[in-house]
């Protein structure tokens, strides 16, 4: 009974969520989200989407039988959610099924970027132990740190938990203090800055939380400071994030986010200090495949039970009108 239904994905999207697709409704693709591209007949025929992309309140305005976003990832800063929201149309997103693994790759970013683990495999690899001896001492250590997290959601908790089994002292920056985790709670970014070395961002990005990682928050975080981003890359001031770790501000980043990715600046590849990779924090086979099966469990659940559900708290109150 869902066949008839047009759900269209603007743009890539993972191929077990877009096999599904296919299956369940009709499917109906786009180069990407951009309302110049959507015919008439789109319009008239389309109720569901899913996306990894862009989706901003042009595009959304120009399917006007539109009732859900399925967006692939727990992040959705791409998606304007409150757009939708006040369009009554739902937004859901990927949460649980991606947090441990999330709060997984933080920890292995943080070791890489204190013990320069990467480093270390590329002299193995190039030849170099046996032929200049040891790779060099790491001037870096997890030892002795005091962690601050910004962003004390799901994946902010699943690390602080296993950094809280690493024996470190933890602290955080939250919208609001928790009355269920047992951190030390700092109602300012800076004032956790100044209170850890090693910060953590895990923010979910958007207008909110703009850049506020910026240079007071490296001067406070100290030049033993070490900053990690899990998060989302317009959450920090790159060009101030560089600064602090070429002038010494700060003593390393490690960074799986960017401002604009793909693209990572020279700037940050040309330093010692700064331990990259190329937003893989959820991207194994497993997880991956577990995000793409939300995806579309939630459009199918959306179809045939009136209800989603991973809803964003956006759209936590839009219900599905009688469809004609
Ligand atoms: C994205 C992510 O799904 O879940 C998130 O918020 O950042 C990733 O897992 C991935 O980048 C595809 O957009």
């Amino acid at each position: 009974e869902t066949r008839d239904i047009a759900v269209l994905v603007p743009g890539m999207l993972h191929p077990h969520a877009r096999e599904r697709i296919a299956g369940c409704f009709e499917l109906v693709t786009l180069d990407k989200a951009d309302p110049a591209l959507v015919t008439e007949e789109m319009a008239a025929r389309v109720h569901g989407m899913a996306a990894m992309t862009v989706v901003d309140a042009a595009f959304i305005d120009a399917l006007p039988h539109l009732e859900i976003i399925a967006n692939f990832g727990v992040g959705y800063d791409a998606v304007d959610a409150a757009h939708a929201g006040r369009r009554d149309v739902m937004v859901t997103n990927t949460p649980d099924v991606l947090t441990e693994e999330v709060a997984d790759t933080a920890v292995g970013l943080l070791l890489n970027t204190l013990r320069e683990l990467p480093r270390a495999e590329t002299w193995l690899r190039e030849g170099r132990w046996a032929r200049d001896g040891a790779y060099r001492f790491s001037r870096g250590s997890l030892r002795g740190r005091t962690v601050g997290i910004f962003g004390m959601g799901r994946i902010g908790r699943a690390i602080a938990q296993r950094l809280a089994a690493f024996g470190l002292p933890i602290a955080y920056h939250n919208r609001r203090k928790l009355d269920d985790v047992p951190y030390v709670y700092h109602d300012t970014l800076p004032g956790l800055a100044a209170a850890v070395d090693t910060l953590i961002c895990v923010a979910p990005g958007g207008p909110e939380t703009h850049r506020a990682v910026n240079a007071d928050v490296f001067e406070a975080l100290g030049a033993n400071g070490v900053f990690i981003n899990i998060g989302r890359g317009s959450t920090v001031d790159e060009a101030a994030l560089i600064q602090a770790l070429q002038s010494g501000t700060i003593f390393a980043a490690g960074l799986d986010v960017f401002e604009n990715e793909p693209h990572v600046p020279e700037a940050l590849i040309a330093l010692e200090n700064a331990s990259l990779l190329p937003h893989v924090g959820s991207a194994s086979v497993a997880t991956r495949q577990a995000m793409a099966d939300l995806v579309v469990d939630n459009l199918v659940t959306w179809f045939t039970q009136d209800r989603a559900i991973t809803p964003v708290p956006e759209t936590g109150h839009v219900k599905r009108r009688s469809v004609s």
